[in-house]
């Protein structure tokens, strides 16, 4: 067992009720909460920490680059780490851009669903799909890239969207003996959000470590991203120091 000394995940009885405001001034009454000590069975998942989800990029989170020292921390009581990284081609179909007279943020009917049409970002090669020059990468052993596909966008890190097909994350955490799956990084509306969803119904116990995502914001995003966690039993856990 690796303890996290000094450093504590809080997870609180009531926490998972909260919004992230009020769970982020928990931090004052953190005897309330008990503490979770990472061992060899648990992964952590940094989802999407890229130049186009920081600020500066053509996708950009607000705060987005904040997180990624507090990210840092954690990996360090992980003995698994796993990056995911959007990945797409210049034309691909969640771009407003591939569809004559739309604009960024309408949506769409997909043969799988509604689709957000985002403007161009994490284009194979650029700059802006390369990960944050300050996200340590030396810990991780494995980087599931996805939406690589021109037909289908990929928010989760496990399925692409629709549900059909895999990513092939699941029966590598499966074979790893993986029981526990924490989730990290960006958007935590979008692919936090889809990527903690799946990890629990694939059956892991599955938190979000809320103080370590930053969302996209769209009207009603992050209010039914809570919902589904609360749906789906995702606990939601803070870092304090
Ligand atoms: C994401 C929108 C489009 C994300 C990726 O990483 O949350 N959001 N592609
Ligand atoms: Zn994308």
């Amino acid at each position: 067992m690796i303890n996290l000394n000094r450093r504590f995940f809080l997870q609180g009885m009531s926490l998972s009720l909260l919004p992230i405001g009020a769970a982020v001034s928990a931090k004052e009454n953190r005897n309330l909460f008990s503490t979770i000590s990472i061992n060899k069975e648990d992964v952590l998942l940094i989802i999407d920490v890229q130049n186009d989800f920081c600020p500066g990029g053509s996708l950009a989170v607000k705060d987005g680059d904040k997180i990624i020292e507090g990210i840092n921390t954690v990996q360090k009581s992980f003995k698994n780490i796993i990056l995911s990284q959007d990945w797409h081609p210049s034309d691909h179909s969640s771009f407003y851009t591939s569809h004559e007279g739309k604009e960024a943020f309408s949506t769409i009917q997909m043969p799988y669903g509604e689709q957000t049409l985002w403007p161009p970002h994490c284009v194979i090669g650029s700059k802006g799909a390369e990960f944050h020059s300050k996200l340590a990468l030396s810990g991780a052993r494995m980087v599931i890239r996805k939406g690589f596909r021109r037909e289908v966008d990929s928010y989760s890190a496990f399925w692409e969207n629709g549900r059909v097909s895999p990513t092939g994350l699941e029966g590598a955490l499966k074979t790893m003996g993986i029981r526990r799956v924490f989730v990290c990084g960006l958007a935590l509306d979008f692919c936090v959000a889809y990527t903690a969803v799946d990890s629990a119904l694939a059956g892991f116990d599955t938190y979000v470590i809320v103080d370590l995502c930053k969302p996209v914001n769209l009207p009603g995003t992050v209010e039914a991203t809570f919902k589904a966690f609360n749906k789906h039993g995702v606990k939601k856990i803070l870092l304090i120091d």
